[in-house]
């Protein structure tokens, strides 16, 4: 077990006997952090999240657990997960305790403030804060409430990473107001690792199994990202983990997927960095140590097609990596350059190529819809989806999440909850020569076309009917007899 910097605590409290601190909160308080589940659309527990992919634990929510579990007793520390847990249980749960934490994305962030309202009726003492991407690109939208109304709903917003935060809140015992900070922490390897029984791991490791056949469980090995894609969170210049970008140590990474992997018996770790190889080199030196240590379970993440070159690639492969998860984003020349990811044609094929070469399957995500998005680039992305022949497809609109680039005040009365880069009316984004309802024309056309390779999620989000399955546009152009039907996708 790591230890934890307790300047913090020094810090905020003005005292240096740690065990005063902690027999002092332990005393006082109860704890909830608490993550949605998304829609339930059929049997009352079954959601968006889970459907599309296999769930994804909260291991936000692990981490925070860890980084205070030096400070509140086990038996008053609790943890829902919206997808499992139903919203009676969330309300009737957190109700009991004094300071509650919701962790979320921006669409995650309507059901927060429902439970939390409920939260607040049943006991109007509870300290409420909210943390995670929702609120740390625009935290102002979960507070306003608080400027109309002197106790609403939501206490604090955590902006940026939630260690630092969390742990000065639990120990102030909640009394922070507004936006709430700390300073991202230096060094990675010294953030002890989240703590995955707390946040009931195994059920999601269980689901996995049920529908990919494999024991599938997270792992995060660095925060922060070097590029600026416009239509990206971790790329705009309000994102989360700002500069500079830090990583864990290889060695760290792996004794905590050693120690994971012994435990949960897991069969496929996938990586929840914004990219694996956001830097030249990095792959080159996770893998020399994966390699070195014999590690052999499987493992995949998003990668950049560049940095990729054939030594990556090979020992990507060396290092039990068997999938890479890459942004082709589209075929076009003008529309590349647009986005400022800093990819270009032929780096994407030389990257779909080695990869393939290497061995590794190659799941690609095609956007539609930035600005200058027409149909003549959309006939450019088919081209060079047959040319590079990824294994698995999926096809998102883009959707301007705050945070983003594309971002504007036109957008702050969206409908977030249902705002979908997948599909769904809430989103109404429209490119310079396309309106929304063509780009759903167009990738619902392209869904057929490509329905042989298509990723779990535009399957899943089918069935939950949030893309139609109805198509309007002409048949495309690519024939599709070689493809082949890979169904463990992202
Ligand atoms: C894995 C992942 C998913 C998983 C789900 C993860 C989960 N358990 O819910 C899947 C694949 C299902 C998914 C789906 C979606 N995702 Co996603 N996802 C990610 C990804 C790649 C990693 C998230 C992660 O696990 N990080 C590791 C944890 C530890 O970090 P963290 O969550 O940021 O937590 C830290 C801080 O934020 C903070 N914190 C978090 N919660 C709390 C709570 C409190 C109380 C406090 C104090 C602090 C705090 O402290 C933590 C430790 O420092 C991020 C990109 C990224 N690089 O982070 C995108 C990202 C979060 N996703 C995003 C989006 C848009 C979506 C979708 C809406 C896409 C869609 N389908 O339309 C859906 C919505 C899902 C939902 N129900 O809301 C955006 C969010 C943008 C925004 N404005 O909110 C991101 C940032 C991608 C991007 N770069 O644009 N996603
Ligand atoms: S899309 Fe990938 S490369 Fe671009 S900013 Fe987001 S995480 Fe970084």
């Amino acid at each position: 077990m790591k230890r934890l910097p307790f300047q913090t605590a020094r810090h905020i409290i003005g005292i240096t006997d740690v065990r005063t601190i902690r027999d002092c909160v332990k005393s006082k308080l109860r704890l909830t952090l608490l993550t949605d589940g998304g829609e339930k659309t059929h049997e009352g527990h079954v959601d968006s999240r889970s459907l599309a992919f296999s769930v994804w634990e909260s291991l936000a929510c692990g981490y925070l657990k860890r980084y205070t579990e030096d400070l509140i007793h086990p038996d008053d520390y609790f943890f829902a997960d919206g997808y499992f847990e139903t919203d009676e249980e969330i309300i009737a749960g957190a109700s009991e305790c004094d300071i509650v934490g919701f962790s979320g994305t921006t669409s995650q962030m309507p059901w927060s403030l429902r439970i939390a309202a409920a939260i607040r009726a049943r006991n109007p003492s509870c300290r409420i804060f909210v943390g995670g991407y929702g609120p740390s690109v625009s935290p102002e939208a979960f507070l306003k409430d608080e400027v109309a109304v002197p106790r609403g709903p939501i206490q604090g917003a955590v902006v940026g990473e939630g260690e630092r935060s969390w742990r000065s809140i639990v120990l102030s015992g909640g009394v922070q107001s507004g936006i709430v900070y700390e300073p991202p922490i230096p060094d990675l390897d010294s953030i002890p690792f989240p703590d995955r029984d707390f946040i009931k791991m195994e059920r999601c490791a269980a689901i996995a199994k049920r529908e990919e056949g494999r024991k599938v469980t997270s792992i995060w090995g660095n925060r922060g990202c070097l590029r600026r894609c416009k239509f990206c969170a971790d790329g705009s210049p309000k994102t989360i983990y700002g500069a500079p970008l830090r990583e864990r140590s290889p060695l760290d990474i792996l004794a905590e997927m050693r120690v994971v992997h012994r435990k949960y018996d897991i069969e496929f770790f996938k990586f929840a960095d914004a990219e694996v190889n956001t830097r030249p080199g990095r792959i080159k030196q996770l893998c020399e140590t994966f390699i070195q240590h014999g590690w052999d379970v499987p493992w995949g993440g998003n990668m950049l097609v560049n940095p990729m070159d054939e030594t990556d690639a090979k020992m990507l492969y060396a290092a039990g990596c068997r999938e890479v998860w890459m942004g082709l984003e589209s075929g076009s020349p003008e529309v590349l350059a647009h986005i400022g990811k800093g990819t270009n044609l032929a780096t994407i094929r030389k990257a779909f190529k080695i990869t393939k070469d290497a061995g590794l399957l190659r799941r690609s995500y095609v956007l539609l819809g930035t600005p200058l998005e027409s149909r003549e680039t959309i006939r450019q992305t088919e081209e060079l989806i047959e040319e590079v022949q990824p294994d698995t497809v999926s096809f998102s609109i883009l959707c301007p999440y705050p945070g983003t680039t594309y971002y504007t005040d036109e957008m702050r009365g969206w409908d977030w909850e249902h705002a979908d880069e997948y599909g769904g009316e809430a989103n109404k984004w429209r490119t310079n020569f396309l309106s929304h309802a063509d780009l759903v024309d167009e990738q619902i056309r392209l869904i057929e076309k490509f329905s042989g390779k298509l990723s779990r999620i535009i399957k899943k989000k089918q069935q939950l009917g949030v893309i139609p399955t109805s198509i309007s546009a002409p048949l495309g152009i690519i024939n599709t007899n070689e493809i082949s039907l890979t169904d463990r996708c992202n």
